[in-house]
Formats: structure tokens, C-alpha cells, sequence
């Protein structure tokens, strides 16, 4: 009771009592392990377009939860469709310079990685991946 009196006047004090609780809430380990599991199996893939190629950071895929990020190298407009085992979709399109994200849960089986614009895909926006 005492802090939040004090904390009334002096809303710098506030905050800073928020960030001790919160670093003493996460901080109890300083491993990854430590991490709420759900966040921790989530795997961040690059993807580099451009005019006309897809490029992934990796093309190791086991089961699990990825989030695609989407890194428009080119000038033109480019996006990205997934389909494979439980999944269809699409992000969203962006402009030259421009990224967006896309999660997905991949399970074992192949899938097709393509730009949905125009006529990309045959130009040679595309790949498959193997999850195994
Ligand atoms: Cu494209």
C-alpha cells in the first residue's frame, strides 16, 4: 500500500516499480529455458524476394511453429503464400524495402513457398520445403 501512496505523486517511481517486477517476474532464470515454452519453440525464418527470387534463411524444418518474416528486396511488390498439411495462407503484400510477418504451424509433409502476385510464381518466386 505504502508504494502505491508514493507512486501517485511520482509516476517515474511507478514505472520503475513496474520494470523491477516485471525483470524480477522473467527473471527468475537467464536461460532460454526458462522462457514460457510457447514462445520458445517459435522459429524465425527469413525470407528474401526480389525480382524473381525467394530465398529462405534456412531449409531445415522440423514439426513446430515458425514465424516467416518477409523481407521485400526488390522494387516491385511481393508477398508470400504458404501450402502444405493444415495450412493456406497468405500475407500480406508490401512494397519494395518494405517486411511483413507470417506464423505458421508446419507439420511433417512438403510445402510450397510462393509469391502470389501477379504472375511471380512462374517468374521463379518459389520453393518447397521438406519438414521431416
Ligand atoms: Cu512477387
Amino acid at each position: 500500500m505504502s508504494a502505491a501512496i508514493r507512486s501517485r505523486g511520482t509516476p517515474r517511481l511507478a514505472t520503475g516499480l513496474v520494470a523491477a517486477a516485471l525483470t524480477l517476474a522473467v527473471g527468475g532464470g537467464t536461460t532460454a529455458a526458462a522462457m514460457p515454452r510457447a514462445w520458445a519453440s517459435v522459429t524465425p525464418v527469413t525470407v528474401t524476394e526480389r525480382e524473381f527470387s525467394l530465398t529462405l534463411s534456412t531449409k531445415n524444418f522440423t514439426p513446430g511453429t515458425y514465424i516467416f518474416t518477409i523481407n521485400n528486396a526488390g522494387t516491385a511488390s511481393h508477398g508470400l503464400s504458404i501450402k502444405g498439411p493444415g495450412v493456406n495462407s497468405t500475407s500480406s503484400i508490401v512494397s519494395g524495402g518494405k517486411s511483413t510477418k507470417l506464423t505458421v504451424a508446419l507439420k511433417k509433409g512438403t510445402y510450397e513457398l510462393w509469391c502470389p502476385v501477379d504472375n511471380h510464381r512462374s517468374m521463379g518466386m518459389m520453393t518447397t520445403i521438406s519438414v521431416k
